[in-house]
């Protein structure tokens, strides 16, 4: 066995099945050793990128180890997007890249590009294997290193190096068991009980930390009589149909969510990374639970951090929590919530005979299948799928969250359907992120991927004019230039449909989520929606107007 052949039954034997990538060049011995077993797949992208992102889709949606690989020089600057991706949401990816020959290192050699200088910053576990016999020691190294730090490991692989022969493929066994569930001690427990016990309005700020133990944050919200707020990725696990889940948080989240969190007397901050602090409340007493010591107290003051996996904390701490008799915060919260969202709904009726993007995200959702994935992109869309993308139980949501990129969208609903070939998959992306990657339409094609691409299209980087104009500057230079997408997907090999009109919408849903092949459904929506935030300064509001003015002078030179 070569090294490649090492490491790709060490992936193999980590559960890997796909690993997306361009071949060629320094890499082409790494290929070809996938080709000559038959437990991993190699996923041929246009575009290292979709790649990277695609690994990190899958890692995100699956908690288990994305691949994704690109050669030495461009390939390998194509992935950092992605695995940046990986690691500012925590997922964990490996990416393996080639390497000139190990006698041409620091000759400015032909795609000679330090990769592990560059990787650097994104990558917990970052080597050249400049000798053989380091396998399979630094395989397993790097894959144990992403699964348990949760981020981007990095090999690098110089080709002669990758043709060697690995003498001893059996010597290393590193005994790995992930630590999963680690508990915190009694006395922390305590104090963080008696803290909550004494507080009637608590509020519960949840992220996606909370995975796989929604019931025991449910079953803590009623004992506390406590609204639950969710950060964007964990939307998918609290959704606003639940009496207890009162909407997200943030400029893309609810004004009930504002409400709630200024007149809280305890937050409690559980599974989430959210960045926003300024959405927090400040001076009351602040209790964390998260699995990673590390991000305790990083976004926010914190009196009492629980470390370990969500569900094993709450098994520790409910026994010592005193069920709350009054729920007048809760019905506060409720209340607030009903409100906004009968104030949201309004929002989705068509008006000057254009799409709302609201009506478009609303509707995409309740005509979506029971098993749907969904992927998001990131823009305003990000913001009308947020509010407006109603989830059901068992559905899945996910999206670029602290990275925030564009063009996460279309590799995400590659990466989801290969992880998950029998369920539905639906992309929501905005005319600019989809444009980005869209050559990759055609991987969906070529793989026989059926899916739905919904381009929330209003010809425009909408967030960005947002930004512009909250900023009292002009609009400028946000206009994108399109092709028409659905004609593109048909060129591709697969199926569109371009509609502007609110009736047409139903039939062109169904007709997208029924389709066969993978399919663009071209929206274009009404560009004149902005999604506006939850909290508005006065100084926004007159800055918007300055920039509204700015932009009627300039239209009239
Ligand atoms: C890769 C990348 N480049 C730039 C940005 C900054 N950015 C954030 S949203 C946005 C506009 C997105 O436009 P579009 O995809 O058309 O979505 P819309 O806002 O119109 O819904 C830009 C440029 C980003 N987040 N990611
Ligand atoms: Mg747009």
């Amino acid at each position: 066995m070569n090294v490649c052949d090492v490491l790709i039954k060490q992936l193999a034997d980590a559960g890997v099945r796909h690993v997306f990538g361009v071949p060629g060049d320094s890499i082409n011995s790494f290929t070809d050793a996938i080709r000559r077993q038959d437990k991993i797949r190699f996923i041929h992208v246009n575009h290292e990128e979709t790649g990277a992102f695609a690994a990190s889709a899958q890692a995100k949606l699956t908690g288990t180890l994305g691949v994704c690989v690109g050669t030495s020089g461009p390939g390998g600057i194509h992935l950092l997007n992605g695995l940046y991706d990986a690691k500012c949401d925590h997922a964990p990816v490996l990416a393996i890249t080639g390497q000139v020959e190990t006698r041409r290192l620091g000759s400015d050699y032909q795609q000679e590009i330090d990769l592990c200088r560059l990787f650097d910053d994104v990558a917990i576990y970052n080597q050249m294997i400049v000798n053989p016999e380091q396998m399979p020691y630094v395989g397993e190294r790097a894959i144990h290193a992403a699964l348990e730090g949760r981020g981007v490991a990095h090999l690098n692989l110089p080709l002669d190096i990758s043709t060697q022969k690995v003498p001893h493929p059996k010597a290393w066994k590193i005994p790995f068991q992930l630590r999963r569930g680690g508990i915190p001690d009694a006395a922390t427990v305590h104090v963080a009980a008696n803290l909550i016990n004494r507080k009637y309005k608590i509020a519960i700020l949840a992220g996606i930390g909370c995975y796989g133990a929604e019931d025991k944050v449910f079953a803590l919200a009623e004992m506390l009589g406590a609204p639950i707020i969710h950060a964007l990725r964990a939307k998918e696990l609290f959704p606003e149909s639940h009496p207890y889940s009162i909407g997200g948080i943030g400029n893309l989240g609810a004004k009930s969510s504002v409400k709630v969190l200024g007149a809280c007397d305890l937050l409690l901050l559980i599974g989430t990374d959210f960045p926003y602090d300024d959405f927090l409340p400040k001076g009351i007493p602040t209790v964390q639970i998260d699995i990673s010591a590390a991000q305790i107290g990083k976004r926010h003051t914190v009196d009492v951090g629980l470390t370990g996996d969500t569900g094993n904390v709450l098994d520790a701490l409910i026994p010592f929590l005193r069920v709350k008799k009054s729920c007048g915060f809760l019905k506060f919260a409720q209340a607030e919530s009903r409100q906004w969202q009968t104030e949201i709904q309004k929002q989705t009726m068509p008006t000057r005979g254009m799409i709302k993007p609201q009506q478009l995200a609303h509707l995409a959702g309740v005509a979506a299948p029971d098993d749907t994935i969904f992927v998001c992109d990131t823009g305003e869309v990000t913001a009308w799928a947020a509010r407006h993308l109603p989830i059901r139980q068992g559905q899945r949501f996910t999206v670029s969250g602290l990275l925030a990129s564009m063009a996460f969208g279309l590799p995400a609903a590659i990466g989801a359907k290969f992880a998950y070939p029998d369920r539905h998959i639906v992309a929501l992306v905005g005319d600019g992120g989809f444009s980005m990657l869209m050559t990759d339409f055609a991987t969906a094609v070529r793989y026989r991927l059926p899916m739905t691409i919904i381009v929330f299209n209003n010809r425009k980087l909408g967030m960005i004019q947002i930004e512009q104009e909250s900023r009292g500057m002009p609009d400028y230079q946000t206009e994108n230039y399109n092709p028409d997408f659905a004609e593109f997907a048909k060129l591709c090999g697969g199926d569109g449909l371009s509609i502007s009109n609110p009736e047409e919408l139903p039939g062109a849903l169904a007709e997208a989520y029924n389709s066969p092949v993978p399919f663009v459904l071209n929206v274009q929506i009404d560009p004149q929606d902005i999604p506006v935030p939850p909290k508005v300064t006065v100084k926004q509001i007159i800055y918007y107007g300055v920039a509204r003015i700015k932009e009627m002078l300039d239209a009239r030179k």
